[in-house]
């Protein structure tokens, strides 16, 4: 088995112990951070098709998801890079009834990686939280909505709506995440849509320069 088959076998069986260290040994192989990430992602692809094959339930979803973080954590050094330009405040979240934070944690890491201050809300993040934040900080420029299940849809369109109409400016609000397309961006109002976190940073980078 390579090394990345490797990594992708142990976070699809949620070996939780083991996949960092099978991520450092694929790094020292010589692969690339984004080779590795990529077969974490397709790793997870797997897990959500046995999941809605009924093949596995929840806990065994959750504990990939833990195996998953654990290897993204040795890549993050290499993710990230180093020494961009400050282009100002990001706020992000997962919105309201929602619990997956795996890709909003990526596309923090690549977001804050292109020069951005990061105030991370975390998960299931109530409307009125963004507003308030984005009330707290007047310099916030960018504002980073996820949402990976389909009846969380909504709580993104209702953020949207309650950023809108709380009268505050200044930022532009980006949106993403599985069930996110860029009519759906344009439907709620949002300023961008991007479908991967590389994509998001690039983003963000345009968003700021206008
Ligand atoms: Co859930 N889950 N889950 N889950 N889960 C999915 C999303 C699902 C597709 C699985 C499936 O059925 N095939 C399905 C959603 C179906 C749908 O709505 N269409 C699903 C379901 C049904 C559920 C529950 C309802 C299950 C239940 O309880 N019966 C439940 C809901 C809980 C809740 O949120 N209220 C649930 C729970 C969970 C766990 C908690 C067990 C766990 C999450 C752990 C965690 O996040 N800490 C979990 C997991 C792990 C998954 C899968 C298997 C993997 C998600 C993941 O981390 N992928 C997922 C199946 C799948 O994705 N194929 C599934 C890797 C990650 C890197 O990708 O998050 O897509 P992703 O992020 C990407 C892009 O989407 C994008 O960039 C990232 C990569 O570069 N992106 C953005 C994300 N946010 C962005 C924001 C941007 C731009 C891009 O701009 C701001």
């Amino acid at each position: 088995m390579s090394k990345l088959e490797a990594v992708k076998a142990a976070v699809e069986a949620g070996k939780t112990k083991v996949v960092g260290d099978l991520v450092q040994e694929a790094l020292d192989a010589g692969h690339k951070a984004n080779e590795i990430l990529a077969v974490m992602i397709d790793a997870m692809e797997v897990v959500g098709d046995k999941f809605s094959a009924g093949e596995i339930f929840v806990p065994e979803m959750l504990i990939a998801g833990k195996a998953m973080q654990k290897g993204v954590e040795v890549l993050k050094p290499e993710l990230a890079g180093e020494g961009a330009p400050a282009l100002g405040k990001c706020i992000i979240g997962t919105v309201a009834g929602d619990l997956h934070d795996i890709g909003k944690n990526l596309v923090a890491l690549m977001i804050e990686s292109a020069g951005f201050e990061m105030i991370d809300l975390g998960v299931d993040v109530p409307a009125e939280k963004f507003v308030e934040t984005i009330r707290a900080n007047p310099d916030v420029n960018i504002v980073a909505l996820s949402a990976l299940l389909t009846t969380t849809m909504p709580a993104m369109r209702d953020t949207v709506k309650a950023i809108r109409e709380s009268g505050l400016t200044g930022f532009k609000i980006i949106v993403g995440g599985a069930p996110i397309t860029q009519e759906f961006a344009d439907e709620i109002g949002a300023d961008a849509y991007a479908r991967d976190a590389g994509a998001a940073a690039v983003k963000v980078k345009e968003l700021v320069k206008g």
